[in-house]
């Protein structure tokens, strides 16, 4: 029994599902073991300067050899499903062409132990890691690419298909295509205005084929993660509503429009001024982009607030792709995780209704990540008493039950994450698990997070579910 005071359980539907989240490179390890391929993340984190204190996923929670007390704890939890990524490179080195046996067992076993506790598998097809050579080959920034990920979707697909009913294509293509070629902080580390906009358009066609593959493999329940941002504008003055218009073309609407409207986005003259001509897009690719989902998912962490600033280069042919004329303000208050990020759970009850009333055609919705990074220590009594993430997770799944009292449907929540594990360029200070890992010996600690969560779902079965006859 808990032994400090703990938020009530947020009330949800009957019939709503509870997960939990993870993704290949942060948690597997074995980075070179049974034939793997290099992927963009070993090549970026193993470059100095480029992750905190030289972090690398080589070892991360060591997953791939652990997977089976991992399920355990899922299955402990108490989880309706497992959202986990494929790593594209296990299964083809290279990217296309020849297929690695040993990796393709690899997620045979995860998926067979996870259907024998019970818990549905969540596919995620691609978390990040692009297979080093197609970067070599001009990685996202050509449609080649795109090409790849359909055959890659599909080997997937054939393989898998009879234990794996909802997939999704890709995770956050915000990241992959701006944080990775135009902020610079991630994999592949590029700083590019056209090769990011490029990469942009080459993720949602490979969105798109990869959608058309596993349709014709008979999956079932298909679609794709955002990562949409609740913007706010620091001020009524036209300049700074012009600022969060720009912000949300960067963030949101780049993805929505083609995928949920069938059109691209209407702002993006004035955000990328002359960069974005399109130069890459074929005739037919919004069929392909805005062919229909089956649901739409959506990672949530904080809002943001813009104010219009100055483009930190005064050329826009010279430019990057997030370099649109805006700063980010924090006037949020003092709570936040050791992220540094605002905790607003009101913010994703706002983000939700806004998609609703915005694209009323949208697919059902799942919360495929939330969560909250905190400095986890284990207690002299041998448990972590993370009460910040109990607060966090409860308050966030209050707001989706506000949503879905609103209207909004929502399906279900996969909490952020199972494990510690690898926070990308911050490296292993973060911790957003419900269960702690010690880097030293990769013991799993259960945090009072996880307990709490299990008491919630245990409550939300116990409250929803028909007795037995
Ligand atoms: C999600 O990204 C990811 O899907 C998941 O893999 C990740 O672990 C989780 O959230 C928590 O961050 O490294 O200092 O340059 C959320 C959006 C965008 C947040 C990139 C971190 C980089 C900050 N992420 N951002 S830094």
């Amino acid at each position: 029994c808990p032994h400090v005071s703990s938020p009530p359980f947020p009330t949800l539907p009957a019939g709503f599902r509870f997960g939990a989240a993870t993704a290949a490179y942060q948690i597997e390890g074995a980075h070179d073991e049974d034939g793997r391929g290099p992927s963009i993340w070993d090549i970026f984190s193993h470059t100095p300067g480029r992750t905190l204190a030289g972090a690398t996923g080589d070892t991360a929670c060591d997953h791939y050899h652990r997977y089976r007390e991992d399920v355990a704890l899922l299955r402990e939890l108490g989880v309706d499903t497992y959202r986990f990524s494929i790593a594209w490179p296990r299964l083809l080195p290279q990217g296309t062409g020849p297929v690695n046996a040993r990796g393709l067992d690899f997620y045979d076993r995860l998926i067979d132990e996870l259907l024998a506790a019970g818990i549905a598998p969540t596919v995620t097809l691609y978390h990040w890691d692009l297979p080093q050579a197609l970067e070599d080959r001009g990685g996202w920034r050509v449609r080649e690419t795109a090409e790849a990920f359909a055959e890659y979707a599909a080997l997937a697909a054939d393989r898998y298909g009879d234990r794996v009913d909802r997939w999704i294509t890709l995770n956050e293509p915000y990241c992959s295509a701006f944080v990775g070629y135009a902020e610079g902080r991630h994999a592949p580390g590029a700083e590019e205005g056209r090769g990011a906009l490029a990469a942009a358009h080459h993720l949602l066609v490979a969105h798109g084929l990869a959608v058309c593959e596993l349709r014709a493999a008979g999956a079932r329940d298909v679609g794709i993660t955002l990562n949409l941002d609740r913007i706010h504008a620091a001020s009524d003055r036209p300049a700074d509503r012009a600022a969060r218009l720009r912000a949300e073309t960067l963030h949101n609407d780049i993805w929505t429009e083609p995928l949920l409207a069938g059109r691209y986005p209407a702002h993006e003259a004035e955000t990328w001024a002359g960069l974005a001509d399109g130069a890459w897009r074929l005739p037919g690719d919004l069929d392909l982009i805005g062919a229909p989902l089956d649901f739409l998912g959506i990672n949530f962490y904080r809002p943001t607030t813009v104010a219009a600033a100055p483009h930190r280069v005064a050329d826009p042919e010279q430019r990057t792709a997030v370099d649109i004329g805006v700063a980010e303000l924090d006037p949020y208050g003092t709570r936040h995780t050791t992220m540094g990020w605002p905790v607003v759970p009101s913010a994703l009850t706002e983000l939700l209704c806004d998609v609703h009333v915005r694209y009323p055609q949208s697919p059902p919705i799942w919360i495929t990540e939330n969560g909250s990074a905190e400095a986890d220590i284990i207690a002299p009594d041998g448990r972590v008493h993370d009460g910040d993430r109990v607060g966090y997770l409860a308050d966030h799944l209050t707001a989706v039950a506000d949503a879905i009292a609103a209207g909004v449907d929502v399906r279900g929540y996969h909490a952020w994450s199972l494990l510690d594990n690898f926070e990308w360029a911050r490296g292993y200070d973060q911790r957003f698990g419900l269960v702690h890992v010690d880097y030293a010996t990769l013991t799993r600690t259960p945090k009072d997070s996880y307990h709490w969560y299990r008491g919630l779902i245990t409550a939300h079965r116990a409250r929803t579910e028909e007795p037995a006859r």
